[in-house]
């Protein structure tokens, strides 16, 4: 009988059954649980061709430059900022990542989240458990529904935003760096007109250098005092201190977000106000939508083995386009 192909895995993935079902088809070593991990790579690191990591670990270069035949990344998730490009590309390794099973679960997050900041549903549940009903009225809040919604990256998942607007009878437009060929919905040449457009902006482009800090003061400022942001992509498309600022301010009506600059570590002077909603980056956390991408992450797996490429392979040219 043949040895099964050995695999390094980064770290424990976003789903445990994966963890196991790796095991039972691979000779597996994960490299967060060996003893001291710099030496484990130091010393084996020339033994594996394939590794599987996750989006929120990724793949620093470091760890690509000690893995000298290196041929395979099998990652969970749709983001690859993560992933080290330059060293990957070095490499010429062939990266597997999951788009597409996650978007309707993302787009349902950017609309509980939506929801949230506008209705105040989560500081409505803090009032109720401490009694505040007793005391005093809940103030009111925003409607959603009938408003402008301006999406920022209008790719898989910006779509999928999109179709659940019409649902809450939401005029859509947005911003890419191109306009999307086909897409029914209004373009604005800028982040910039969008903000100032919008009574909600949704952000969901991919993150990385090319869309880094683009949601700045400025453009918090153009949203406006009635205006919400809210942030299902990645923490670094956000200034994060600027937002803070205008949520402080009122210079924004509020936020609600699921990923942040440094997780798990949210600003601080985000947990002090009412007027945001915090998620600990959990969009795609359902068990069917973890379930579909862990398959997809096997599959990645089994087809690189077996043809020499994934089914799912990281667009690295397109890395600044929407998501
Ligand atoms: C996951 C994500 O939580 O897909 C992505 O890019 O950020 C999320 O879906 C992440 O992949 C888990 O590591």
């Amino acid at each position: 009988t043949q040895r099964p192909p050995r695999i390094l895995q980064y770290g424990r993935m976003p789903l445990p059954a994966l963890d196991r079902e790796l095991a039972e088809r691979y000779d597996v070593a994960v490299l967060s649980e060996q003893a001291d991990p710099a030496r484990f790579l130091a010393g084996h690191g020339a033994t594996f061709d394939c590794v599987v990591t996750s989006a929120a670990m990724g793949l620093p270069a470091h760890v690509v430059d000690a893995l000298p035949h290196l041929r395979y990344v099998s990652s969970f998730g749709v983001g690859f900022d993560a992933l080290d490009r330059q060293a990957l590309l070095r490499r010429g390794a062939r990266v597997g990542y999951t788009p597409g099973v996650l978007d309707d679960c993302v787009a349902d997050m950017a609309f509980a989240l939506l929801l949230d900041a506008a209705r105040g549903l989560s500081a409505a549940d803090r009032f109720v458990r401490r009694g505040g009903w007793s005391r005093q009225r809940f103030g009111i809040h925003t409607r959603a529904s009938g408003k402008r919604l301006g999406i920022f990256g209008m790719g898989r998942i910006g779509s999928a935003v999109a179709r659940r607007a019409a649902g809450f009878d939401m005029q859509v437009a947005y911003h890419n760096r191109r306009p999307v060929e086909g897409s029914p919905h209004r373009y604005l040449p800028s982040l910039l007109e969008l903000a100032r457009w919008a009574d909600f902006l949704v952000v969901t482009t991919a993150g990385g250098e090319g869309t880094r800090h683009l949601v700045n003061a400025e453009v918090l400022d153009a949203l406006g005092p009635q205006g919400f942001l809210v942030n299902v992509a990645r923490g670094s498309v956000v200034h994060e201190a600027a937002l803070a600022a205008a949520l402080q301010g009122g210079r924004i009506a509020g936020a609600g977000l699921d990923v942040f600059e440094d997780e798990p570590r949210p600003l601080p002077a985000l947990l002090a106000l009412d007027n945001v909603v915090l998620a600990p980056h959990i969009a795609s956390g359902t068990h069917e939508t973890r379930r579909a991408m862990a398959d997809l992450v096997l599959a990645n797996l089994a087809h690189c083995l077996a043809t020499g490429r994934p089914v799912a392979e990281v667009p690295w040219s397109a890395e600044a386009a929407a998501g």
